[in-house]
């Protein structure tokens, strides 16, 4: 999709904030500086549109943000940080679960995984929480430039083994920084936004 306009709509924290229209939503999860924020930037060709920091725990609300005035993105706020909440259950929200079970607008879960890192038990609550919703989970492993090439498939299958995914299930390498697999990542996001 080529994108013509994107814009910042608004930080929510209740279901009474979220938008009202009807417009399918993707949403971007996962662990605290994943890049989760960075990637919304890279996807939209829009640098600092979503707010990014080196330091875990930067966005703290729901944030959406129109595409082509046809499809929201929403930016989350990040588990797993010993200054941001700790317990995916217990303390992410009773906000962001209940957005991520309850929201009928949500057609697409964005699941980022840092490449360097196996997956944490947080990871595996989220894929549990939105494969309980039904809802269509792709996953996509950050920071890829910080992987030497020697290191990149045996990151990727190590992944695939510890979240026990589907022989078919994509897990989709990304550097937000060279923008490698973002061009890839379009091709599957097209792919669902034309089936929605
Ligand atoms: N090398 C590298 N750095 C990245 C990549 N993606 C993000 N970063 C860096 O990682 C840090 C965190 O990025 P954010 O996009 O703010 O992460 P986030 O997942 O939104 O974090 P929270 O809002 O705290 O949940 C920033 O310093 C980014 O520049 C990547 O693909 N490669
Ligand atoms: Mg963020």
């Amino acid at each position: 999709m080529k994108v013509l306009t994107a814009r910042f709509v608004k930080s929510a924290l209740h279901p009474a904030d979220f938008p009202a229209d009807g417009r399918p939503e993707i949403v971007f999860a996962g662990r605290s500086n994943v890049g989760k924020s960075s990637l919304l930037n890279q996807l939209l060709g829009r640098r600092g549109l979503a707010k990014t920091s080196k330091t875990p725990g930067k966005t703290r609300t729901i944030n959406y943000f129109a595409v082509n005035e046809k499809v929201y993105f929403v930016d989350l706020p990040g588990y797993g940080f010993a200054k941001v909440p700790k317990n995916l259950k217990e303390t992410w929200g009773a906000m962001i679960t209940s957005y991520l079970k309850g929201r009928p607008e949500l057609r697409l879960a964005v699941h980022l995984i840092d490449a360097r890192h196996p997956p944490t038990k947080n990871d595996h609550e989220l894929l549990a929480l939105l494969d309980e919703a039904e809802t269509p989970t792709l996953l996509v492993a950050t920071k890829f430039d910080k992987l030497k090439q020697s290191q990149r498939a045996a990151a990727i299958n190590s992944i695939r083994r510890d979240l026990e995914l589907d022989a078919d299930a994509l897990v989709l390498p990304i550097s937000n920084v060279t923008g490698d697999g973002i061009k890839d990542l379009w091709a599957v996001l097209d792919e669902q936004i034309a089936a929605f």
